[in-house]
C-alpha cells in the first residue's frame, strides 16, 4: 500500500482519505518522512521560516468554556483577566517603537548579523467576552494600528468572528469588512479543533460547528483576508477524524486558495476537562507529514514550537513542515494547559534551530514575504 502512495506522492499525484488512513496507520515513519520532505522541498526548497511575533490575548473571559481549555474563565471567576486597549499597546511598545520614533525593527549598522528586537506581527486571540460589544474590538485594531503602523495585525479566530457578527446584527461579510478597514491584516487558524460532530460535542459543545468555522474561513477568503488553519490532535479523536478534517480543509482550500499554513496543535491535558497524557513524539511528527502530503493545496506547514518542543519542532522540518513560528513572547493558551517550552525564543535561537536541522533560515512576514535569509 505504501508502495502505491509513494508512486503517486512522488508523481505529483493527490492522495485520497484511504491512503492518508494508511499513512497514519504505517509504522515506516522514515519512509513518511522522506514523502513529506519531498513535498516540502517542492513547495519551499531547503527554506524554513520564521517570523519575528508577539502573542497578545485581550481577555481569557469566554462565555463558551471549552472542555479541553484551561486558558478560559468565566466572568468573576479568579483568574479571569480583562486587557484595556492601553495595556496592549503597552505590551506592544516594550518591544516596538511606536510612530514617530523610528522603524519598529531596523537592524544594528555597527552588527548586521545580529538580529535586533522588535516584531513584525502580533497575535492577537482571545475568550468570547460576553460584554465587550463588536466596536471595541474594532477601536482595539484601529489604535493598534495607528501607534504601530507597520505592525501585521493577525487576529481573531473564525470562532470570534462569527461571535462579533451575532452580539453586533452584522454579517460575518460586513464584521470582517469593518475590522479589515481599522487595520486587521489576516487571520490566525484557531478554534478548528475537529470538524466531525461527534467529537464537536465532546470537546466543545458550545462552540460553532465545523461547517460553520469553514463558512466564516470562506467569508474571510473572499473578502481578501489570508487566514491559516489548525487541528487539534491527540484526545479523544481517531485517525479517521482526522482525516476526514484535513479532508474538508483540502475541499475548502481547493475553492479558496485563502489559506496561508496549516497547523496541527498537540492536545495539552493539564487542567482541562479532558482526561488524557500528552501526544508522543512519533504522532507529532506523523501528523506533520500526513498533513503535508494530504494538504497538496497548502503552501506551509507550520511545527508550533509552544506546542511541539523545541527538537520536536526541528524534527518536524524533516518530516514535511516550512515553518516554526516565532518568538510568541507571551503564550497563555498552552502554558494554562501544561506546556513544557518556555514562552519565547529570540531570533537567534529560532535560527540556529532551523540551521541545525541543515535548512537554510528564512526571516518572514505575515505573507511569507522573505525578510531575510540565514545561509
Ligand atoms: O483555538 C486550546 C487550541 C488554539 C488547548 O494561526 C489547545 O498562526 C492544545 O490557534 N491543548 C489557539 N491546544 C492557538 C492557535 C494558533 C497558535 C499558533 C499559531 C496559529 C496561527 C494559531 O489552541 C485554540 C485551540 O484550538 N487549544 N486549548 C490545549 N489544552
Ligand atoms: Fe473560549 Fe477559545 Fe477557550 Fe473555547 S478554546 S473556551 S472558545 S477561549
Amino acid at each position: 500500500m505504501l508502495t502505491s502512495i509513494r508512486k503517486k506522492v512522488l508523481a505529483g499525484k493527490r492522495i485520497s482519505e484511504e491512503d492518508a488512513l494508511h499513512l497514519f496507520e504505517s509504522d515506516d515513519i522514515f519512509t513518511l518522512g522522506a514523502l513529506a520532505s519531498h513535498v516540502a522541498r517542492k513547495k519551499n526548497g531547503p527554506h524554513a521560516f520564521f517570523i519575528r511575533n508577539r502573542h497578545i490575548n485581550p481577555t481569557n473571559i469566554c462565555i463558551n468554556r471549552c472542555k479541553f481549555c484551561a486558558f478560559s474563565r468565566s466572568k468573576g471567576q479568579q483568574g479571569a483577566f480583562e486587557l484595556t486597549i492601553e495595556d496592549m499597546i503597552n505590551k506592544l511598545g516594550e518591544g516596538q517603537k511606536a510612530k514617530g520614533k523610528g522603524p519598529g525593527n531596523g537592524r544594528s549598522s555597527r552588527s548586521p548579523r545580529l538580529i535586533t528586537p522588535g516584531f513584525s506581527e502580533v497575535h492577537i486571540v482571545g475568550g468570547l467576552h460576553p460584554d465587550w460589544p463588536l466596536e471595541h474590538y474594532l477601536e482595539m485594531i484601529s489604535t493598534i494600528k495607528k501607534k504601530f503602523p507597520k505592525l501585521h495585525i493577525k487576529a481573531f479566530t473564525a470562532v470570534e468572528i462569527d461571535y462579533f457578527s451575532k452580539i453586533s446584527g452584522r454579517s460575518v461579510e460586513d464584521t470582517l469588512r469593518d475590522l479589515k478597514k481599522s487595520g486587521l491584516g489576516s487571520m490566525p487558524g484557531g478554534g478548528a479543533e475537529i470538524f466531525g460532530e461527534g467529537i464537536r460535542n465532546q470537546l466543545c459543545p458550545e462552540k460553532i460547528s465545523g461547517d460553520r468555522w469553514l463558512e466564516v474561513m470562506e467569508t474571510a477568503h473572499r473578502v481578501g483576508i489570508r487566514t491559516n488553519a489548525t487541528m487539534l490532535y491527540g484526545h479523544v479523536e481517531d485517525i479517521s477524524d482526522r482525516v476526514d478534517h484535513l479532508s474538508r480543509l483540502r475541499s475548502l482550500q481547493d475553492r479558496t486558495k485563502g489559506f496561508q499554513a496549516f497547523i496541527p496543535l498537540a492536545y495539552h491535558p493539564k487542567n482541562t476537562e479532558i482526561a488524557g497524557g500528552y501526544t508522543s513524539g512519533i504522532d507529532d511528527l506523523k501528523t506533520i507529514a500526513v498533513g503535508r502530503i494530504f494538504l497538496d493545496n497548502f503552501d506551509h506547514i507550520k511545527a508550533y514550537w509552544i506546542m511541539l518542543g523545541e527538537k520536536i519542532s526541528q524534527l518536524a522540518l524533516l518530516f514535511g513542515a516550512d515553518d516554526i513560528d516565532g518568538t510568541i513572547i507571551e503564550e497563555k493558551i498552552t502554558h494554562s494547559a501544561g506546556a513544557l517550552t518556555g514562552e519565547k525564543l529570540v531570533a537567534e535561537q529560532l535560527v540556529d534551530l532551523i540551521r541545525k536541522a541543515g535548512k537554510a533560515a528564512v526571516e518572514r512576514d505575515s505573507f511569507y514575504k522573505t525578510i531575510r535569509t540565514y545561509r
